[in-house]
């Protein structure tokens, strides 16, 4: 044995030592004075090990490429990037998911100038889209499924040159109102436990119930985190066609936000082929962490 191994051996069996004693001490204490009677195990969160998605430019290999980091400012100025795969080679084949290749969001990263666009790819891989930009950092998200692998979202930036007047995130309400109609969020939301958000679409205070079918669904919700712009996969409930699923005026989606703290939520929703944007800030409470405080009304979902 060499020194060094001598040391990690004297270490090693320190470390048995005190584990050993750990235990022992464990064991023996278990009593009322280790035991926390309010608290129950299943009342813990689970475990979240995964980081939310958006937050990297590379993932498993996969990289999103933009062909420019800065542009000048101006409505439609051209986007072009690529997704390449661990070799360095852009990715040509992709699996539909929500009827589209490839979903491109662009925000800047105050949260406002929200833009859900599908671009066009050639067939050397390089996707294109107009886009309208104003000074500032703006987060470009690319979500895809490239063939034969898993979804992924990847989240850059993009900086367009000029004066900068950053707005600060409008409060949480329950109400946004785009073009004459009014949509209200119902549902509250809890960290890491799976949340229920449902909208509802009225015009001049009549609900509307011929929303058009959009992106498989009758709305199409993308959720952010307000202080890093996390990019959250959210699922419609149900889908036109089911049968069970109506137009409107309602929508509902199943989220689980990974913390606690201000959200931005874009609903997408299309009537009379127009599609229209709603946006909402959503205050997200602890959760489960708050729960082992005592609560007396359960049932209450509102
Ligand atoms: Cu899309």
């Amino acid at each position: 044995m060499n020194a060094p191994q001598k040391i990690a051996g004297f270490i090693l069996g320190l470390a048995v030592v005190f584990v050993a004693a750990w235990g022992v001490g464990a064991t023996l204490g278990s009593e009322p004075a280790v035991a926390t009677p309010h608290v129950q195990p299943a009342a813990l969160p689970p475990a979240v090990t995964e980081l939310p998605a958006g937050l990297s430019s590379t993932e498993n290999g996969y990289t999103l490429r933009l062909a420019q980091i800065r542009v000048d400012a101006g409505r439609q100025v051209p986007l072009r990037f690529r997704i390449t795969d661990a070799t360095g080679a852009p990715v040509t084949r992709y699996v539909d998911n929500h009827e589209k290749r490839l979903h491109l969001i662009v925000v800047r990263r105050d949260l406002t100038g929200f833009q859900h666009v599908h671009p066009a790819m050639d067939s050397a891989g390089t996707w294109s889209i107009p886009v309208d930009l104003s000074a500032g950092d703006y987060r470009v998200f690319a979500d895809f499924i490239p063939e034969g692998g898993k979804n992924l979202t990847l989240g850059t930036d993009v900086h367009v040159a000029g004066r900068y007047d950053p707005q600060p995130l409008p409060p949480p309400a329950a109400t946004a109102i785009v073009d004459g109609f009014t949509v209200k969020l119902s549902g509250s939301a809890k960290a890491n436990e799976p949340s229920m958000l449902s909208f509802e679409v009225t015009r001049d205070g009549k609900p509307v119930t011929d929303l058009q079918p959009y992106l498989g669904a009758y709305g199409h919700l993308v959720a952010l985190r307000a202080s890093d712009l996390a990019y959250l996969h959210v699922h419609p409930m149900g889908e036109p066609g089911d049968g069970v699923t109506p137009a409107g005026p309602e929508i509902g989606f199943h989220a689980t936000f990974p913390s606690d703290g201000d959200y931005r939520l874009f609903l997408d929703f299309k009537h009379q082929n127009v599609v229209r944007t709603a946006e909402f800030t959503i205050s997200v409470d602890r959760g489960a962490q708050s729960t082992m405080t005592t609560e007396s009304s359960d049932g209450h979902d509102h």
